[in-house]
């Protein structure tokens, strides 16, 4: 892994326009940060998402229309909370299913695992770490349907080019008849998505620094942190939420294990992150593009968030 966050540090801050992908936002301590963004009231896409998963799961069983046994892969479980109360249903609903969560943490999947066993004693868990795609590959040869699971807006952090992209590599490890349901933050009054991203408390100003801290860490470089700042910006045309890291002044940062320097002007930027939302248009031609047919979709009361279910 360090070798690839190497390459992409050395790529990402000697171009043109500085960048870091967002992707390596996640050592321990930012897993830990992303929790206490996921606790604020400012951001609103897990309480959405959890009142969606938690109150319309009967509704979500009946949409598949998959015989029984069937199995539910979820892409990216981290800490399953989001998913528990559709799980809840089926084991009090005697659905027989396989869960299969996938992570790149062993430690992420080993904890959910225990934790499922200990509160849902019936289910049927089938853990896996890795490759999402080796994974899927091997899933098509399962002789039951599967339902993909790619929630919490993690779409939204990939180009609209990338997100088809990853999409129709889904579709193509999937069998006729599988489905997948993606979890997408939908347009809303822009100050409520400015307020959930450019939050008050500085939490995600430090979800984005502790990044510069990593690459201290990891790769024997000097950021002065204090020399840096955070900002974001939504564009409520386009959807996208752009965020940067900022240099506060003029300096020359020392990567050692790149043996680079790098020189920051005074306000330069470093863009760290894309978070997109979505009409219920656009989704629906994104299925279609990346050759899903759109099925249903399931809102929370506000209709800030979908969980969009599409069939191969
Ligand atoms: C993980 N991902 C969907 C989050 C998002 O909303 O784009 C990451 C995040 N970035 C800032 N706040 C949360």
């Amino acid at each position: 892994m360090t070798d690839k966050f190497a390459q992409d540090v050395l790529k990402g801050l000697t171009a043109k326009n500085k960048h870091l992908s967002s992707k390596y936002f996640y050592d321990d301590n930012g897993s830990r940060i992303f929790q206490e963004i996921m606790n604020m009231p400012e951001y609103y896409l897990t309480d959405a998402e959890f009142e969606i998963l938690s109150m319309q799961s009967k509704q979500i069983v009946e949409a598949l229309q998959f015989s029984q046994p069937f199995n539910i892969i979820e892409l990216g479980a981290g800490d399953g909370l989001k998913t528990f109360k559709f799980l809840e249903y089926l084991v009090n609903n005697n659905i027989h299913f396989y869960y299969v969560p996938i992570d790149i943490s062993q430690e992420a999947v080993d904890l959910l695992t225990s934790r499922l066993k200990e509160r849902l004693p019936g289910i049927n868990v089938r853990p896996q770490i890795g490759d999402y795609f080796e994974i899927l590959k091997a899933n098509k040869k399962s002789d039951y349907p599967s339902l993909l699971l790619f929630l919490g807006s993690n779409i939204g952090n990939y180009k609209e080019d990338k997100a088809e992209e990853l999409l129709r590599l889904f579709n193509a490890n999937m069998k006729v008849g599988d489905k997948l349901l993606v979890g997408f933050d939908l347009k809303k009054n822009p100050i409520t998505i400015h307020n959930a991203y450019y939050d008050k408390h500085g939490i995600t100003k430090r979800f984005n620094l502790n990044l510069l801290l990593r690459i201290n860490r990891e790769l024997d470089a000097d950021f002065k942190i204090d020399d840096f700042d955070f900002y974001c910006h939504y564009n409520p045309i386009t959807g996208n939420v752009k965020s940067y890291i900022v240099s506060l002044k003029k300096q020359i940062v020392e990567i050692k294990a790149i043996d680079k320097t790098i020189d920051f002007d005074y306000n330069e930027l470093i863009w760290t992150e894309l978070s997109k939302k979505y009409s219920l248009d656009e989704i629906r031609n994104l299925a279609l593009s990346s050759k899903f047919k759109p099925s249903s979709i399931f809102l929370d009361c506000k209709h800030y968030f979908v969980d969009s279910l599409w069939e191969k």
